[in-house]
């Protein structure tokens, strides 16, 4: 007997509604859901394997414990037991930095991984936070903190009604997009030529979405900071700067256009390698657009100047009056957002309230870059403890931050490690214990970070669609359970933490004037919570005292978690609104259009308009049926045309005398690795392309199908030291590399 559940997708930022088919606890096809509010029954290939990744054998059931030198299987009881062991020494004798906490992409793709981590960090009180986004999105949190005063106050394209969208290092007709979530991206892009928009991509490889656009200019890597000031530049130049409504909301445009008075167009164009006159046609196209949007991605971020090019990205926008405007880029409203205060200054947002031990790094965000936790682990100094113990939940560093071989001694070297991973790959096979989710068809899921970066507001809720299996624990619980054990209340029950998650938000809430909830009791709105497990119990509360919420009764009509249930496909919200100058929380209470960081780092870019590097750089890519580095073992997403290849244009095979489908040798700062070379004219001349994720030869994981076909970790080639200074982030594109042919020789001989 087979019956149907719907799901929503956890594979990217798209977040399609699925519909599974499911043979007694086997999810046997996934389709997509056309009642979707948002996804409307769209589905990509990986969404289409729902089923093979949720049952691929080689994900762990149980946990696993490390006993006189080797990963065994052994019991919740065991496996919590032994982490509070090796963890609170740790804390009591060397202080809470001396915990690492490492937080990885699937976190933003789980329920867990929302409610959860936040509460762990503040638990423990440790400033060794590092996560994925030092190696892709933190400058653009960093500019909107600047800007607007929030960090996490990011405006999305408006896809579905702009009239132009000029997109920078982002391929999401392969990524499905990011910092943007629209099922269906490809559709909308054609949605928005059909209706007679123009789109112009900005990517030194002829990607997929290149080849959908209007206009596709090969940018010599590393330089969209530059662009982008030349086209304020014209902008002020020719006279085109049109703040509309958001006039009276903004500060510093005055100082702005002084600060970017040398980057014309001539100036940048033999840096970006771009005609100066093409530059001044982008800038007027821009201006005189009906409405437009400026979006940048990975290839506009992991760049030495990834926090100036984000911060912009938002400065041509608002130039343009298209900032918070329909049709142009807005501020999206979740529903599990906090309920709207009214506007007037706020506390700003501060950089470097700490720094790394070694390398003195800025905190931003209140993490330190995710390149600098080798050396925080395995370098001694005289100020402050090193990183001797490890908390890893769904992170796999070893292949996705630089220098994988440093890292991967530096994890040998621990106390202690812990994982949170279904599989034992190339990080958590350092881990003395590896706690595994189950997998994502046994999952409840709500997205709270996407639903604050979507192109309509809307609102989703699924609960698991298969019933947890005997020995099975829920990821949420795992957490909670993890919680307790490195705060010191190891075997108390893992409900006490959502119980405190809830009583200090009411607490919170019914002191606050501009609560719903205002001067009500906290015990009587705790007895109102609905919901199965304290996860949906803490997802009732955030929907009830958010912006579409009930209040507790406040608003009878508003949002509550029964009422979501109702809504198996969700809860449409509307198109995004503007909502300026409610959110800001700059210390002005308006957009600071030149904060004083930017400033300071422009001398930097003023520099860069001299720099012509005449080597090989090396950008990254990324392929429809793949994800970072934890997809490689599904078979029906591997092999193909989605492999581990160095893409070089035909000239430069030419010169290095490279032939099609021959091993090639990359060098970096970091070290070496060998490819297959794929000679293509997608990439520029001068520039090379290797994905990531790469790189599954590490003894000691338990991935059969991905070492079939290891390819090579292109993160070898960094080592480490290349960041953006703002952000911490790593530069992952634009990076000087060597290629050479294997000789025969030396090819028979690996
Ligand atoms: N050179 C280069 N490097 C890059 C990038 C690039 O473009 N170029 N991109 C960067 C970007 S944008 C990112 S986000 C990072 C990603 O890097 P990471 O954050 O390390 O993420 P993944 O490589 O996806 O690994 C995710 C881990 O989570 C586990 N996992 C999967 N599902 C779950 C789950 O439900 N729960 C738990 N607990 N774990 C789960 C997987 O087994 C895997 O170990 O890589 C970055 N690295
Ligand atoms: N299929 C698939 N989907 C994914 C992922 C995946 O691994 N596979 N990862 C997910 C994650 S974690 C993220 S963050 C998103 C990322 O989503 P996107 O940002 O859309 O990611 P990419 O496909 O890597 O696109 C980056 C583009 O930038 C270009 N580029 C490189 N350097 C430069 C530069 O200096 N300037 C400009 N203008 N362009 C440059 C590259 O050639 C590449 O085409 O994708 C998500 N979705
Ligand atoms: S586009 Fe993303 S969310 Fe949608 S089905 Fe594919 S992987 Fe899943
Ligand atoms: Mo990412």
């Amino acid at each position: 007997m087979s019956r149907t559940a719907l799901r929503i997708c956890p594979l990217c930022e798209a977040t399609c509604g699925l519909t599974l088919t499911i043979e007694g606890t086997r999810v046997t096809s996934a389709r997509g859901d056309r009642d979707d509010v948002f996804s409307q029954g769209f589905i990509c290939p990986k969404g289409a394997s729902f089923g093979a990744v949720d049952a691929d054998p080689d994900r762990l059931r149980v946990p696993l414990v490390r006993r006189d030198g080797e990963l065994r299987e052994a019991t919740w009881q065991e496996a919590f037991d032994a982490v509070a062991a090796g963890l609170r020494p740790v804390v009591e004798r060397h202080g809470p930095h001396a915990v690492g906490v490492v937080l990885g992409n699937p976190n933003v793709h789980t329920m867990a991984g929302g409610l959860y981590p936040p509460v762990l960090v503040g638990a423990l009180g440790t400033r060794s936070l590092f996560t994925a986004s030092t190696v892709d999105q933190m400058p653009k949190h960093v500019s909107s903190g600047l800007l607007y005063g929030d960090a996490n106050l990011i405006p999305v394209p408006d896809l579905d009604r702009t009239d132009h969208l000029l997109l920078l290092g982002a391929n999401p007709l392969e990524s499905n997009g990011s910092l943007c979530t629209a099922p269906d991206f490809p559709g909308r892009l054609k949605a928005l030529k059909a209706r007679g928009g123009t789109l112009t991509v900005i990517d030194p490889r002829r990607t997929r979405t290149a080849k959908l656009a209007d206009r596709h200019l090969a940018i010599r890597p590393g330089t969209d900071a530059l662009l982008l000031a030349a086209m304020a530049n014209v902008l002020f130049a020719e006279d085109l700067v049109r703040l509309g409504d958001l006039a009276p909301h903004v500060q510093g445009v005055d100082e702005l256009r002084e600060a970017l008075r040398d980057f014309t167009p001539e100036a940048v164009a033999p840096a970006c390698d771009l005609e100066a006159g093409v530059v001044r046609t982008l800038a007027r196209e821009l201006a005189a657009a009906e409405s437009a949007a400026v979006y940048g991605r990975i290839g506009s971020c992991t760049v030495p100047h990834g926090t100036l090019a984000s911060w912009l990205v938002d400065v041509l926008n608002i130039l343009t009056g298209n900032l918070d405007r329909p049709g142009g880029a807005l501020f999206p409203q979740a529903a599990t957002d906090k309920a709207p205060r009214p506007a007037g200054p706020g506390h700003g947002f501060r950089l470097g309230r700490w720094h790394s031990r070694v390398a003195k790094h800025p905190e931003a965000k209140g993490e330190l870059p995710l390149s600098a936790l080798a050396e925080e682990i395995d370098t001694v100094t005289e100020d402050g403890e090193p990183v001797r113990a490890l908390i890893a939940i769904a992170a796999n560093p070893v292949l996705s931050a630089p220098d994988g071989d440093r890292l991967d001694k530096a994890l040998a070297s621990l106390d202690f490690m812990v994982s949170v991973d279904p599989y034992l790959n190339e990080t958590s096979r350092h881990a003395d214990v590896v706690l595994p989710p189950p997998p994502p068809a046994q999952s409840p899921h709500h997205d709270f970070a996407f639903n604050t970066l979507a192109v309509r507001n809307q609102v989703r809720y699924s609960r698991p669609a298969v019933p947890l299996e005997p020995d099975r624990m829920a990821e949420t619980e795992i957490l909670a359970r993890l919680i307790l054990a490195v705060t010191g209340m190891h075997g108390a029950d893992p409900s006490a933490v959502d119980a405190m998650v809830i009583e200090q938000t009411l607490n919170k809430a019914v002191r606050d004037p501009h609560s719903p909830v205002h001067g009500r009791d906290t015990a009587e709105l705790t007895a109102q919570l609905t919901g199965d497990t304290g996860p949906e119990r803490r997802l009732d509360l955030m929907l009830r005292l958010g912006p579409y919420g009930d209040g507790f009764g406040a608003r009878p009509d508003g949002l509550t978690l029964e009422k979501l249930l109702a809504h198996p496909h969700g809860i449409d919200l509307g198109p995004l609104r503007p909502r300026l100058p409610q959110p800001l929380k700059t210390v002005s209470g308006k957009v600071e259009l030149l904060p004083a960081p930017i400033a300071g780092d422009l001398p930097r870019l003023r520099a860069a308009l001299r720099e012509r590097p005449d080597g090989l750089v090396l950008v990254g890519r990324r392929h429809l049926r793949s994800n970072n580095s934890w997809m490689h073992n599904i078979p029906a997403l591997t092999g193909g045309s989605n492999r581990c290849t160095l893409h070089l244009n035909p000239a430069d095979a030419e010169r290095l005398g490279v032939r099609d489908g021959a091993v090639v040798r990359v060098k970096g700062a970091g070290g070496e690795v060998t490819a297959p070379a794929e000679v293509t004219d997608a990439v520029r001349p001068g520039v090379v392309s290797l994905p990531h994720g790469w790189g599954h030869d590490r003894p000691g994981t338990r991935l059969n199908h991905a070492a079939g076909d290891p390819g090579a970790n292109v993160n070898q080639l960094l080592d480490g030291s290349l960041l953006d200074p703002l952000s911490g982030n790593a530069v992952l594109n634009g990076v000087p590399v060597e290629v050479a042919p294997v000789t025969e020789i030396e090819g028979a001989l690996t």
